[in-house]
């Protein structure tokens, strides 16, 4: 195979970037996510300017008022009169009493004023929220307010993202900047775990050593997971009751809802090392130093620990005025209950079946406590396992099945399914993206999240109450790439659980993110780029070929290329049309702005063969788990990678045979064959039995011209013929199934699965 340079088509027309556009809001744009429920846009618009007034006749709404007057300040340097009265050139906030619809509300603009009717306070503040994404977004003296007629409500009640601030502390600072983004969002709940194995932090005066020994561990792992290594550096934090107090004051001033989570039975490492008659063993304990689940949890069987836990959650509940505590649930191993005379004697007394029903007797005794106290529980969907407390709300997040459960067992729900709410998963397969815990979730997957499962049936979805993101932190450890971690994709989300679901459309969302990334930068969020950085699309190019076409959504972006596997800068070519692959080689592209780069570059390495871009056949479909976009991914020129799993180029067969033949454009010395396999027994993947490759003129008969039988190589196997004086149009390759996993070897008994990527043909 030759490995020479590529050969570029020459410039043309500018392509994929939209130049000419506007990075702000001009007037009259409107750009608001999350989307209102109905917008329509009048002609007139509305001039804010150093004598506009705010009209605000209650306490609350004058609150909200200064918080509008706090980001004009931002935006003009100066702020507006607040006042009793006033119908010129003001902003008059009317908060009506609709309870059943609180959270609603309309905003009218036109050139006299701007008037905002909520239904209640609350609503009244989403209607400011909407008002402040209705300003541009670059400084100026006066602001021009399109004229409109918004009349808005949420979709869902619950709207929330969640924080984990044990695995990594984050401080009251950052915590309130996070509930002003989320407000801002029209989010309405804070989730914060403040409790788990590797640091408890929350102040318990009763228990001082929850803040000696609990809120601190002697070291913290240290990159991935596998390495096993750990950075020998103390840490340690926690929020004392009057931080929690300063912080569940700022998030009611922006109607958010704080949600304290005191993980039980499981999760509970750190408070054991304080207290390890708490644990079944006895200790010693250690608050814990590495990610992942712990066996040591709460003893069940032994009364002190509900005493324990009363004691503390009798501190906790002054501090948050919610009707629901998240008493956690998940992951509790139970091999400690199984060999704890104390848990065996529980079960005993109370006739439980099982450590599963021992689990939820655990639950079902604080949440009594709790019902007694007038609050309401929140689990995790563990909580399921062994009967449902009675009053519980579920948290469904390994999948959506554990929220179909609750639901249709009449229990409320928060939907937060791994694959569409886990924000400590990586959104984009970039190898620059700092380590994150594993995962793969972009913005576009969260927009496409739907929290209603189609599975329930009207009656059932009442009790879908919203959806929450999780944050994670093990490793999201700096305030920078938690913020990285969470927008935009809370954007996204945001839309999802505000906006009626008619009104969601991801494109009209990028157009919108792109003014809103500017409110972004004004508050100082670092957010993540990927929606906007260069993506490169390979495609068959129409002439029998393939072909790269880049593209960005960033405003006035202009896309720079490389061949020669150097960095692109603003002095590599312009990228000006698709770019046609003629020979092997590297394609290396960035968007950049002003100058500077944009987000990650994209890279593409590519062999040359002529079958690329050539009409392909396949005599049985790839396995859907493992089956690139289109057949086409046979012969793109990319070969697929040792991440075999998900680079989208490997074609899987369970237990079956593949079969492909490529078609030419005539008859033509054919010099060599070649495709690649994968030997990975451990994952199941078994090499073929063999490899036959035939050729033909007419794609009736076929001569065989090359065959393989032994694949000794550990991972990828590259079988490549070479062939003299073979001519001919249609190349077959026939490729044996290994058959059945033998006795004894992973996933014995199961149909092999066999793996192919890039049919190669010179
Ligand atoms: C599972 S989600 C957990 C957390 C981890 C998270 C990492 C849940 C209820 N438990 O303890 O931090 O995975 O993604």
């Amino acid at each position: 195979m030759k490995k020479t340079l590529l050969c570029l088509a020459s410039a043309a027309a500018l392509w994929g970037c939209s130049g000419s556009q506007q990075t702000s809001a001009p007037k009259g744009k409107v750009s608001i996510i999350p989307m209102p429920a109905s917008i329509s846009e009048k002609a007139d618009s509305f001039l804010l300017d150093k004598q506009t007034v705010i009209v605000a006749t209650n306490e609350s709404d004058k609150k909200t008022a200064a918080l509008f007057n706090a980001w004009l300040k931002e935006l003009t340097g100066y702020e507006l009169a607040i006042k009793d009265q006033g119908d010129k050139n003001a902003i008059v906030l009317h908060t009506g009493k609709d309870t059943t619809n609180a959270e609603g509300y309309t905003l009218n603009s036109d050139h006299n004023t701007v008037t905002i009717n909520g239904n209640s306070n609350s609503g009244t503040f989403y209607g400011v929220q909407t008002l402040i994404q209705l300003l541009p977004v670059e400084k100026a003296n006066a602001m021009y307010i399109p004229g409109v007629s918004i009349t808005d409500a949420p979709r869902f009640a619950y709207r929330g993202l969640h924080l984990d601030v044990s695995r990594h502390f984050f401080s009251v600072e950052f915590v309130k900047k996070y509930i002003d983004l989320l407000a801002m969002h029209k989010m309405n709940t804070f989730h914060w775990h403040l409790t788990d194995d590797q640091g408890w932090r929350i102040e318990i005066k009763k228990y001082p050593r929850l803040q000696e020994i609990s809120s601190k561990r002697k070291e913290t792992m240290a990159g991935r997971y596998a390495d096993n290594k750990y950075d020998g550096k103390p840490y340690g934090g926690y929020y004392t009751q009057e931080q929690v107090k300063e912080v569940v004051q700022y998030a009611a001033d922006h109607f958010v809802t704080v949600i304290p989570e005191i993980e039980m039975p499981g999760h509970a490492l750190a408070a054991l090392a304080a207290f390890p008659n708490l644990g079944c063993t006895g200790g010693p304990y250690e608050t814990g130093t590495h990610w992942g689940v712990y066996d040591d949890v709460y003893c069940a069987g032994n009364d002190s620990v509900f005493l324990f836990l009363q004691d503390v959650l009798d501190e906790v509940l002054p501090l948050f005025p919610s009707k629901y505590i998240h008493i956690g649930g998940d992951e509790c191993p139970k091999v400690r209950w199984q060999k704890c005379p104390k848990c065996q004697a529980r079960m005993k007394k109370e006739g439980l079946k099982d450590e599963h029903a021992l689990q939820s007797y655990f639950v079902q005794r604080m949440e009594k406590y709790l019902n007694s106290k007038g609050r309401q529980i929140i689990g995790w969907d563990e909580i399921l396992e062994g009967g449902l407390a009675p009053n519980a709300t579920v948290m469904s997040w390994r999948g959506i099945e554990g929220g179909i459960t609750a639901a249709q067992q009449k229990h409320d729900v928060i939907m937060t399914p791994g694959e569409f709410c886990y924000f400590d998963h990586y959104q984009s397969k970039s190898p620059n993206e700092p380590l994150a815990i594993g995962g793969f979730l972009p913005v576009n997957k969260v927009y496409s999240y739907e929290p209603v499962p189609t599975e329930l049936n009207a009656d059932q979805a009442k009790y879908i109450k919203g959806a929450q993101a999780n944050l994670w932190s093990e490793y999201i450890g700096n305030n920078d790439y938690m913020e990285y971690m969470v927008y935009p994709r809370a954007c996204a989300l945001s839309e999802v659980l505000w906006s009626p679901k008619d009104k969601r459309n991801y494109d009209n969302f990028v157009e919108r993110l792109k003014v809103h990334v500017k409110r972004l930068e004004l508050k100082k969020v670092n957010y993540a780029k990927h929606v906007f950085e260069v993506k490169g699309a390979v495609t068959e190019n129409g002439k029998g070929g393939v072909h790269v076409t880049l593209s960005s959504q960033l405003e006035g972006g202009k896309i720079f290329f490389t061949t020669d596997s150097t960095a692109p800068t603003p002095q590599s070519t312009p990228y000006t049309q698709p770019i046609s692959i003629t020979h092997a080689g590297t394609i290396r592209a960035q968007v950049f702005s002003d100058g500077k780069p944009f987000g990650n570059e994209f890279s593409q390495t590519f062999i040359f063969h002529k079958g690329m871009g050539k009409k392909i056949t396949l005599a049985a479909a790839a396995d859907k788990s493992h089956s690139p976009a289109s057949n086409f991914a046979m012969v793109d020129g990319i070969e697929g990678l040792a991440s075999y799993d998900d680079d989208g180029q490997w074609f899987g067969f369970k237990g079956i045979n593949m079969e492909a033949v490529v078609e030419l454009d005539s008859i033509q010395d054919i010099h060599g064959v070649g495709i690649n396999t994968v030997n990975l027994k451990s994952d199941w993947i078994y090499p073929p039995k063999q490899v036959v490759f035939s050729v033909s003129d007419d794609g009736k008969t076929y001569k065989e011209v090359y065959k393989q039988t032994a694949f000794t190589q550990q991972g990828i196997n590259k079988v490549r013929g070479k062939l003299q004086q073979v001519r001919g149009r249609f190349v077959k390759v026939q490729m044996q199934n290994f058959g059945k996993i033998p006795a004894g070897a992973e996933g014995a008994g199961n149909g092999a699965w066999l793996f192919a990527d890039e049919f190669i043909i010179d």
